[in-house]
């Protein structure tokens, strides 16, 4: 990379992926907090933040000869996986297409966005949240089966210390520069989707199936009793 890394901390925002769209940071930067006061995920839902214990970081990506910006999304996620793996977490998933499972429940959510200019993709700003010091008390508020670093772990991370443990794997990945076959080599030995039956909210209602692959476009393949379909975004279960 010709210049460093711009990495931006903030005490408090409403949503870090909101400030990089905002003051349209250059492709590269880095921007975290732990006060997300109005964090979102996909369909606008809520994300939700435990004050000075969650971790909230935004990178924006040029928006490249198009590739999906799945892959972005996974940019995000693998060094995140590899960081809980390292603290001896069990059963670390990445869940096609957006989130990270400890022992089936949700740490880690990504959201992708896209930053058009002129009807034309300029950039992608993807987004990371993370459980890192919530109770399970605090996660109840969830609607979903929800845990953090502590719950799994029974230790409490250092906030600051955590993050740049994360920016720094996430930077290397970041600086690599990898072809989408080979970071889509690594999400495939990774993910814990390939290979297991899933249930897909559909529009038109529950699809059942077997996941088979993520390809280059990040579209999953789900063998179902009557084919394969290719999906394009919506919510697993893992059965
Ligand atoms: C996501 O959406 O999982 C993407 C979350 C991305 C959050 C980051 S934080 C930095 C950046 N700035 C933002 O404003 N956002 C990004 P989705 O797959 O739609 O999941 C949302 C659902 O997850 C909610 O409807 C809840 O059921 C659940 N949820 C909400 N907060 C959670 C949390 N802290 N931990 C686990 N699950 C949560």
């Amino acid at each position: 990379m010709a210049e460093p890394r711009q990495i931006i901390y903030l005490d408090t925002v409403d949503s870090t992926n909101r400030y990089a769209r905002r003051e349209r940071l250059p492709a590269g930067t880095i921007v975290y907090t732990f006060r997300q006061r109005a964090g979102r995920g996909r369909l606008g839902r809520p994300w939700l933040d435990i004050e000075g214990k969650n971790l909230a970081l935004s990178v924006i990506f040029d928006a490249g000869a198009g590739e999906a910006s799945f892959w972005r999304i996974a940019l995000l996620s693998l060094p995140m996986a590899a960081l809980l793996k390292a603290l001896s977490i069990h059963q670390v998933w990445i869940k096609w297409p957006n989130d990270i499972l400890a022992g089936g429940k949700k740490i880690a959510g990504v959201l992708a966005e896209t930053v058009m200019e002129e009807n034309h993709m300029v950039k992608i700003i993807a987004g990371i949240g993370i459980n890192v010091n919530p109770t399970a008390a605090e996660l109840a508020l969830i609607p979903k089966p929800a845990t953090s670093l502590y719950c799994e772990t029974g230790r409490l991370q250092e906030m600051r210390h955590f993050a740049e443990g994360y920016i720094t794997l996430l930077a290397e990945l970041m600086d690599e520069e990898l072809p989408v076959p080979m970071i889509r080599q690594r999400w495939l030995t990774e993910s814990g989707t390939i290979g297991r039956s899933v249930e897909w909210a559909s529009p038109a209602g529950p699809v059942r199936g077997h996941a088979v692959d993520v390809d280059e476009k990040g579209l999953l393949h789900l063998e179902t009793a009557t084919g394969i379909i290719q999906i394009a975004a919506g919510d697993l279960d893992i059965k």
